[in-house]
Protein backbone atom coordinates (compact mmCIF):
# COMPACT_ATOMS: atom_id res chain seq x y z
CA UNK A 1 0.00 0.00 0.00
CA UNK A 2 2.73 2.12 1.04
CA UNK A 3 4.57 1.30 -2.69
CA UNK A 4 1.38 2.01 -4.56
CA UNK A 5 1.01 5.40 -3.01
CA UNK A 6 4.32 7.10 -3.38
CA UNK A 7 4.33 5.20 -6.76
CA UNK A 8 1.05 7.07 -7.54
CA UNK A 9 2.00 10.30 -5.59
CA UNK A 10 5.17 10.36 -7.80
CA UNK A 11 3.66 10.16 -10.97
CA UNK A 12 0.51 13.16 -9.66
CA UNK A 13 3.97 15.16 -8.61
CA UNK A 14 5.54 15.05 -11.86
CA UNK A 15 2.66 15.77 -14.11
CA UNK A 16 1.82 18.88 -12.35
CA UNK A 17 5.22 20.22 -11.98
CA UNK A 18 6.68 19.27 -15.15
CA UNK A 19 3.63 20.30 -16.90
CA UNK A 20 3.88 18.07 -21.11
CA UNK A 21 7.72 17.14 -19.96
CA UNK A 22 8.29 13.72 -21.41
CA UNK A 23 8.41 10.85 -18.58
CA UNK A 24 6.54 8.11 -20.15
CA UNK A 25 4.36 7.91 -17.21
CA UNK A 26 3.42 4.68 -15.42
CA UNK A 27 -0.15 5.62 -14.68
CA UNK A 28 -2.87 3.11 -15.50
CA UNK A 29 -0.37 0.54 -14.60
CA UNK A 30 1.01 1.89 -11.10
CA UNK A 31 0.55 -1.53 -9.54
CA UNK A 32 3.94 -2.63 -11.24
CA UNK A 33 5.31 -0.70 -8.38
CA UNK A 34 4.16 -3.18 -5.87
CA UNK A 35 4.29 -6.07 -7.59
CA UNK A 36 8.56 -5.21 -8.04
CA UNK A 37 8.73 -4.31 -4.25
CA UNK A 38 7.30 -7.63 -3.81
CA UNK A 39 10.10 -9.56 -5.71
CA UNK A 40 12.68 -6.86 -4.28
CA UNK A 41 11.63 -7.76 -0.78
CA UNK A 42 11.58 -11.15 -0.95
CA UNK A 43 15.15 -11.14 -2.80
CA UNK A 44 16.66 -9.25 0.50
CA UNK A 45 14.64 -11.58 3.01
CA UNK A 46 16.39 -14.59 1.36
CA UNK A 47 19.85 -12.54 1.27
CA UNK A 48 20.25 -12.90 -2.39
CA UNK A 49 23.29 -10.67 -3.15
CA UNK A 50 21.66 -8.60 -6.09
CA UNK A 51 18.68 -8.23 -8.18
CA UNK A 52 19.57 -6.83 -11.62
CA UNK A 53 17.43 -5.43 -13.79
CA UNK A 54 16.64 -4.12 -17.40
CA UNK A 55 13.67 -2.09 -18.69
CA UNK A 56 12.53 0.35 -21.11
CA UNK A 57 11.37 3.95 -20.48
CA UNK A 58 8.16 3.51 -19.27
CA UNK A 59 7.63 3.40 -15.51
CA UNK A 60 11.50 3.80 -15.50
CA UNK A 61 11.49 7.34 -13.32
CA UNK A 62 9.56 5.32 -10.82
CA UNK A 63 11.45 2.58 -10.70
CA UNK A 64 14.83 4.46 -10.17
CA UNK A 65 13.09 6.43 -7.45
CA UNK A 66 10.79 4.43 -5.72
CA UNK A 67 12.56 0.64 -5.85
CA UNK A 68 16.35 1.70 -6.86
CA UNK A 69 17.06 4.34 -4.21
CA UNK A 70 17.91 7.09 -6.28
CA UNK A 71 17.15 10.25 -4.72
CA UNK A 72 14.43 12.47 -5.62
CA UNK A 73 16.54 15.40 -5.81
CA UNK A 74 18.65 13.69 -8.35
CA UNK A 75 15.83 12.97 -10.32
CA UNK A 76 13.98 16.87 -10.01
CA UNK A 77 17.72 18.03 -10.95
CA UNK A 78 17.73 16.45 -13.91
CA UNK A 79 14.16 16.93 -15.12
CA UNK A 80 14.96 20.99 -14.89
CA UNK A 81 17.76 20.04 -17.58
CA UNK A 82 20.71 20.10 -14.83
CA UNK A 83 21.91 16.85 -15.21
CA UNK A 84 25.97 16.03 -15.40
CA UNK A 85 27.65 18.94 -18.29
CA UNK A 86 29.74 15.72 -19.62
CA UNK A 87 26.25 13.73 -20.66
CA UNK A 88 26.88 13.03 -24.01
CA UNK A 89 23.18 13.65 -25.02
CA UNK A 90 22.50 17.24 -25.07
CA UNK A 91 18.40 16.19 -24.95
CA UNK A 92 16.79 15.89 -21.81
CA UNK A 93 16.48 12.55 -22.89
CA UNK A 94 19.04 10.90 -21.19
CA UNK A 95 17.46 10.73 -17.75
CA UNK A 96 14.82 7.54 -19.06
CA UNK A 97 18.83 5.89 -20.36
CA UNK A 98 20.59 5.90 -17.72
CA UNK A 99 21.32 3.25 -15.25
CA UNK A 100 22.03 3.49 -11.27
CA UNK A 101 23.04 1.39 -8.22
CA UNK A 102 21.49 0.83 -5.48
CA UNK A 103 20.42 -0.53 -2.14
CA UNK A 104 16.51 -1.59 -1.71
CA UNK A 105 15.81 -1.98 1.98
CA UNK A 106 12.36 -3.74 3.44
CA UNK A 107 10.35 -2.46 5.97
CA UNK A 108 12.34 -4.76 8.46
CA UNK A 109 15.61 -3.05 7.35
CA UNK A 110 16.83 -5.83 5.16
CA UNK A 111 18.55 -4.85 2.20
CA UNK A 112 19.66 -6.45 -1.37
CA UNK A 113 21.57 -4.28 -3.98
CA UNK A 114 19.65 -2.93 -7.03
CA UNK A 115 21.32 -2.81 -10.19
CA UNK A 116 19.21 -1.01 -12.98
CA UNK A 117 21.12 -1.24 -16.62
CA UNK A 118 21.41 1.49 -18.79
CA UNK A 119 19.55 1.16 -22.29
CA UNK A 120 19.07 2.30 -25.22
CA UNK A 121 16.01 3.49 -26.99
CA UNK A 122 16.07 0.36 -29.19
CA UNK A 123 13.79 -1.23 -27.12
CA UNK A 124 14.66 -4.67 -25.70
CA UNK A 125 18.42 -4.55 -26.53
CA UNK A 126 18.89 -4.58 -22.83
CA UNK A 127 17.68 -7.98 -22.36
CA UNK A 128 20.50 -10.41 -23.28
CA UNK A 129 22.94 -7.04 -22.12
CA UNK A 130 21.66 -7.69 -18.68
CA UNK A 131 21.88 -11.61 -18.56
CA UNK A 132 25.65 -10.76 -19.30
CA UNK A 133 25.90 -8.66 -16.67
CA UNK A 134 24.08 -10.94 -14.18
CA UNK A 135 26.32 -14.19 -15.50
CA UNK A 136 29.34 -12.34 -15.03
CA UNK A 137 28.43 -11.12 -11.69
CA UNK A 138 27.36 -14.69 -10.96
CA UNK A 139 30.88 -16.28 -11.89
CA UNK A 140 32.49 -13.63 -9.75
CA UNK A 141 30.60 -14.72 -6.98
CA UNK A 142 31.51 -18.33 -7.56
CA UNK A 143 28.61 -19.80 -5.92
CA UNK A 144 27.74 -22.57 -7.92
CA UNK A 145 23.82 -23.21 -8.91
CA UNK A 146 23.03 -21.08 -6.25
CA UNK A 147 22.39 -18.07 -8.53
CA UNK A 148 22.38 -15.66 -5.73
CA UNK A 149 21.88 -12.48 -8.24
CA UNK A 150 18.45 -12.68 -9.66
CA UNK A 151 17.98 -10.94 -13.47
CA UNK A 152 14.30 -9.19 -13.55
CA UNK A 153 13.61 -7.73 -17.28
CA UNK A 154 10.73 -5.60 -17.84
CA UNK A 155 8.52 -5.38 -21.48
CA UNK A 156 5.95 -3.49 -23.10
CA UNK A 157 3.58 -5.82 -24.28
CA UNK A 158 4.16 -4.40 -28.01
CA UNK A 159 8.05 -4.29 -27.75
CA UNK A 160 7.80 -8.26 -25.85
CA UNK A 161 5.53 -9.93 -28.67
CA UNK A 162 7.75 -7.84 -31.64
CA UNK A 163 11.40 -7.46 -31.06
CA UNK A 164 13.22 -10.76 -32.13
CA UNK A 165 15.91 -10.47 -29.65
CA UNK A 166 13.33 -11.24 -26.95
CA UNK A 167 13.41 -15.29 -28.39
CA UNK A 168 16.72 -15.27 -28.74
CA UNK A 169 17.31 -14.57 -25.12
CA UNK A 170 14.83 -16.99 -24.01
CA UNK A 171 16.64 -19.06 -25.98
CA UNK A 172 19.59 -18.45 -24.55
CA UNK A 173 18.19 -19.35 -20.62
CA UNK A 174 18.67 -22.63 -20.25
CA UNK A 175 21.98 -22.90 -22.22
CA UNK A 176 24.77 -23.78 -19.69
CA UNK A 177 27.11 -21.25 -21.25
CA UNK A 178 24.61 -18.09 -21.11
CA UNK A 179 22.12 -19.52 -18.09
CA UNK A 180 21.66 -17.30 -15.34
CA UNK A 181 19.35 -19.24 -13.07
CA UNK A 182 15.94 -18.03 -14.52
CA UNK A 183 14.94 -14.68 -15.17
CA UNK A 184 11.90 -12.89 -14.06
CA UNK A 185 9.71 -11.28 -17.15
CA UNK A 186 7.32 -8.70 -15.84
CA UNK A 187 5.57 -7.20 -19.00
CA UNK A 188 3.37 -4.24 -18.26
CA UNK A 189 1.03 -4.80 -20.66
CA UNK A 190 -1.38 -1.39 -21.35
CA UNK A 191 -2.47 -2.99 -24.33
CA UNK A 192 -1.38 -0.02 -27.13
CA UNK A 193 1.96 0.04 -28.79
CA UNK A 194 2.54 4.07 -29.31
CA UNK A 195 -0.69 4.41 -31.06
CA UNK A 196 -1.20 0.86 -32.23
CA UNK A 197 -3.47 -1.75 -31.21
CA UNK A 198 -2.59 -5.59 -30.39
CA UNK A 199 -4.61 -6.44 -32.96
CA UNK A 200 -2.93 -4.87 -35.64
CA UNK A 201 0.11 -5.76 -33.92
CA UNK A 202 0.58 -9.43 -33.47
CA UNK A 203 -0.67 -12.77 -34.40
CA UNK A 204 -0.63 -14.64 -31.10
CA UNK A 205 -3.61 -14.15 -28.58
CA UNK A 206 -1.18 -13.40 -26.12
CA UNK A 207 1.49 -10.53 -25.77
CA UNK A 208 3.48 -13.27 -23.79
CA UNK A 209 3.02 -16.40 -26.17
CA UNK A 210 6.37 -16.52 -27.54
CA UNK A 211 7.47 -17.30 -24.43
CA UNK A 212 5.48 -20.59 -24.61
CA UNK A 213 8.28 -21.67 -26.55
CA UNK A 214 10.51 -22.47 -23.18
CA UNK A 215 7.58 -23.68 -21.39
CA UNK A 216 7.71 -20.66 -19.25
CA UNK A 217 4.67 -20.81 -16.65
CA UNK A 218 3.22 -17.30 -17.89
CA UNK A 219 0.76 -15.42 -15.27
CA UNK A 220 -1.73 -13.47 -16.54
CA UNK A 221 -2.76 -10.40 -13.94
CA UNK A 222 -5.43 -8.12 -13.46
CA UNK A 223 -3.61 -4.47 -13.21
CA UNK A 224 -6.28 -2.70 -11.54
CA UNK A 225 -6.18 -5.25 -8.44
CA UNK A 226 -2.75 -4.75 -6.79
CA UNK A 227 -3.07 -7.56 -4.59
CA UNK A 228 -3.38 -10.10 -7.01
CA UNK A 229 -0.47 -8.47 -8.37
CA UNK A 230 1.88 -9.16 -5.32
CA UNK A 231 0.65 -12.53 -5.09
CA UNK A 232 1.79 -13.53 -8.70
CA UNK A 233 4.77 -11.75 -7.85
CA UNK A 234 5.53 -13.85 -4.86
CA UNK A 235 4.36 -16.98 -6.98
CA UNK A 236 6.61 -16.14 -9.60
CA UNK A 237 9.33 -15.60 -7.08
CA UNK A 238 9.36 -18.68 -5.70
CA UNK A 239 9.08 -21.02 -9.01
CA UNK A 240 12.24 -18.88 -10.08
CA UNK A 241 14.10 -20.00 -7.00
CA UNK A 242 12.62 -24.00 -7.18
CA UNK A 243 13.12 -24.50 -10.79
CA UNK A 244 15.60 -21.81 -11.75
CA UNK A 245 14.22 -21.26 -15.06
CA UNK A 246 12.29 -17.99 -16.41
CA UNK A 247 9.08 -17.39 -15.38
CA UNK A 248 6.65 -14.30 -16.81
CA UNK A 249 4.02 -12.37 -15.00
CA UNK A 250 1.92 -10.18 -18.02
CA UNK A 251 0.33 -7.48 -15.86
CA UNK A 252 -2.66 -6.14 -17.95
CA UNK A 253 -3.69 -2.40 -17.31
CA UNK A 254 -4.02 0.55 -19.21
CA UNK A 255 -2.31 3.75 -19.95
CA UNK A 256 -3.93 6.90 -18.98
CA UNK A 257 -2.28 9.50 -21.14
CA UNK A 258 -0.62 9.64 -24.81
CA UNK A 259 2.76 7.12 -25.02
CA UNK A 260 4.68 10.27 -23.77
CA UNK A 261 3.27 13.67 -22.31
CA UNK A 262 3.46 15.59 -24.93
CA UNK A 263 0.98 13.25 -27.01
CA UNK A 264 -2.43 13.85 -27.15
CA UNK A 265 -4.07 10.55 -25.29
CA UNK A 266 -6.78 10.32 -28.25
C1 LIG B 1 13.51 -1.52 -31.50
C2 LIG B 1 12.61 -0.36 -31.44
N1 LIG B 1 11.64 -0.23 -32.38
C3 LIG B 1 10.80 0.84 -32.34
C4 LIG B 1 10.94 1.80 -31.39
C5 LIG B 1 10.00 2.99 -31.37
N2 LIG B 1 9.09 2.87 -30.26
C6 LIG B 1 9.29 3.53 -29.10
S1 LIG B 1 8.11 3.19 -27.96
C7 LIG B 1 7.30 2.15 -29.02
C8 LIG B 1 6.05 1.46 -28.57
C9 LIG B 1 6.33 0.47 -27.48
O1 LIG B 1 5.13 -0.13 -27.02
P1 LIG B 1 5.15 -1.12 -25.80
O2 LIG B 1 6.27 -2.06 -25.92
O3 LIG B 1 3.78 -1.72 -25.67
O4 LIG B 1 5.48 -0.18 -24.55
P2 LIG B 1 4.63 1.06 -23.97
O5 LIG B 1 5.27 2.32 -24.49
O6 LIG B 1 3.20 0.89 -24.39
O7 LIG B 1 4.78 0.94 -22.50
C10 LIG B 1 7.95 2.09 -30.24
C11 LIG B 1 7.48 1.29 -31.38
C12 LIG B 1 11.97 1.64 -30.44
N3 LIG B 1 12.17 2.52 -29.46
N4 LIG B 1 12.79 0.55 -30.49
Amino acid sequence: MRRLNSGEAFETFLQTKFVGQKRFSLEGGESVIPLLDRILTQAAEESLDEVCIGMPHRGRLNVLANLAGKSYGQIFREFEGKQQPGSVQGSGDVKYHLGTEGTFETEEGETTNVYLAANPSHLEAVNPVLEGIVRAKQDKLDKGEEFSVLPVLMHGDAAFAGQGVVAETLNLSQLRGYRTGGTIHVIVNNQVGFTTSPSQSRSSVYCTDVARMVQAPIFHVNGDDPEACVRVAQLAYDYRQAFNKDVVIDMVCYRRRGHNEGDDPR
